[in-house]
């Protein structure tokens, strides 16, 4: 259902489709209400033709997926995990703690206190179990970061990265110029 949801948001936005192959980054997120932030990894994974998955999985609601799915990740070739919650956002760090792969948190604002729960759940890890925490709603630095850990070893999404940049620093100069005239 989560899948579905993703497709008719980011279709919305004329994403081009789910890159074929397996699934290299896992996407979980405490709540389909956590989509509307979440779907810019996705938007993100898909530009750069990285195959992700997408799932609801909760660390409080849903303790034993959450289990399995940490447990199971990288057997199934998963390399990175996205994960965003709010609130009492204990899902990535509980992730973190289950797995040897790269987490990385991205904090949802997801109550009155404007993301600053979710911030600080996210941010303070134990010593030990580390967690790459991403600015509140920051969900497309997340499909970045995880871009930016594959391309470790994978020198062509590497080179795509730089490009990446390159067109990040040119849209700015493009608007400079545009200021000064
Ligand atoms: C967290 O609680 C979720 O990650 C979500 O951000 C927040 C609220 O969830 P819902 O009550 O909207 O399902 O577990």
């Amino acid at each position: 259902i989560v899948e579905a949801q993703l497709r008719v948001m980011l279709n919305e936005e004329s994403v081009s489709d789910q890159p074929a192959g397996a699934p290299r980054v896992g996407i979980i997120m405490g709540s389909d209400s956590d989509l509307p932030v979440m779907k810019d990894a996705a938007k993100i994974l898909r530009e750069f033709d990285v195959p992700a998955e997408v799932k609801i999985v909760s660390a409080h609601r849903t303790p034993e997926m959450m289990y399995s799915y940490a447990l199971s990740a990288r057997e199934r070739g998963i390399q990175v995990i996205i994960a965003g919650a709010g609130g009492a956002a204990h899902l990535p760090g509980m992730v973190a703690a289950l797995t040897p792969l790269p987490v990385i948190g991205v904090p949802v604002r997801a109550s009155t206190l404007d993301g600053l729960d979710s911030l600080l759940s996210i941010v303070q890890m134990p010593r030990g179990v580390p967690v790459a925490t991403v600015a509140i709603n920051n969900a497309t630095n997340a499909g970045l970061l995880a871009v930016r850990l594959l391309g470790t070893s994978d020198i062509k999404l590497q080179a795509r990265m730089a490009q990446y940049q390159e067109d990040r620093r040119d849209e700015v100069l493009v608007k400079g110029e545009r200021l000064e005239k």
